[in-house]
């Protein structure tokens, strides 16, 4: 069986859409600490999962032997300036417990997502590579920068299979972002297809690494399918996804609907988080050591997302 820990969010809901297909609806266990989403609900087996109670989680490696693990649950960028402390002890320790279980059960196989979140100010702003300066200055950031290490070290000191992509904020219309700073980009569409206007809470030349879900999904799969052999980085990869900033993603979904306006709220605290971020990332050692190849830029994913978001809302 595949477990997956955090099944109701924007990542969770697609992986286990997608794993589903893969190794039948029967073997993807999904679980959440909230009741399950529609998306969730009708779909396969669900458990109530707190990482954070290691007497439930370990009932549930007990009961379900799992031969993979999906980590998923966190805070992220956002609602972790907010609740700082939460943030770090969700994020930290729901993790360690993952890694310990997973060890303790003989689990073949881990997901663990990090993000560009690990990089900072300090950090190359274009192109940034695999390995450099980083000091996050979010708590999400620096809690997804010390995942990493853990991975890296029960890799390392128990052999434990983790694997880790880095994520750039990730565009889907299955599933709605879960307080993040890159939410802005799924908003929009929907703001353009209900009111045809949306104001962006960061400024029009804030340019981010982004990720049509599509293919973050197929990054994750191709990842978890390759031969251990090949996995060289066992912190977390870097996935580079497509640059943007809000005024060019406007203009895209203007190609399709011409009377769509974007204008801009200003001093938001998400500005700042997006400010210390890279504005594109360096992927080339993913390409090198699995296969990874971009499927969807800025117009395909745009296209993609407004003919299927409107058979939705
Ligand atoms: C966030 N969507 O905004 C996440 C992601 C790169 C951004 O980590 O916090």
């Amino acid at each position: 069986t595949i477990l997956v820990i955090g099944a109701n969010g924007q990542i969770g809901t697609e992986l286990v859409n997608a794993l589903r297909g893969v190794y039948g609806t029967e073997r993807v266990i999904a679980s959440d600490i909230n009741n399950p989403t529609y998306a969730i609900r009708y779909s396969g087996p669900f458990e109530f999962v707190n990482v954070l109670d290691k007497d439930n989680l370990h009932h549930i490696f007990q009961k379900y032997q799992p031969t993979q693990v999906y980590q998923l649950a966190a805070i992220l960028s956002a609602v972790g300036e907010q609740k700082p402390r939460m943030a770090w002890d969700l994020n930290m320790t729901g993790l360690i417990h993952v890694l310990d279980f997973a060890v303790e059960f003989g689990v073949k196989k881990v997901f663990w997502p990090s993000s560009i979140a690990v990089f900072g100010p300090h950090s190359p702003q274009y192109n940034t590579p695999q390995y450099c300066v980083m000091d996050p200055n979010t708590v999400y950031g620096f809690s997804k920068l010390a995942g990493e290490r853990w991975c890296e070290y029960y890799n390392r000191k128990h052999g434990l299979d983790v694997r880790s992509l880095r994520y750039p904020g990730l565009i889907g219309w299955r599933a709605n972002p879960g307080g993040g700073t890159t939410d802005y980009a799924v908003h929009i569409f929907h703001e353009a297809l209900k009111n045809g206007r949306y104001e962006s809470f960061l400024s029009a030349n804030t340019a981010l690494p982004m990720m049509y879900m599509d293919d973050a999904i197929r990054a994750t799969l191709t990842l978890m399918d390759a031969p251990a052999q090949q996995i060289c980085i066992r912190s977390s990869y870097n996935l580079g996804g497509i640059s943007f900033t809000p005024a060019q993603l406007a203009d895209e979904i203007k190609k399709h609907l011409p009377d769509f306006e974007i204008s801009y709220a200003g001093d938001d605290p998400r500005q700042a988080i997006a400010d210390s971020w890279p504005k594109s990332i360096d992927d080339s050692q993913a390409q090198t050591d699995w296969g990874w190849q971009l499927e969807f830029d800025l117009p395909k994913m745009t296209a993609d997302m407004l003919e299927n978001l409107k058979t939705v809302i």
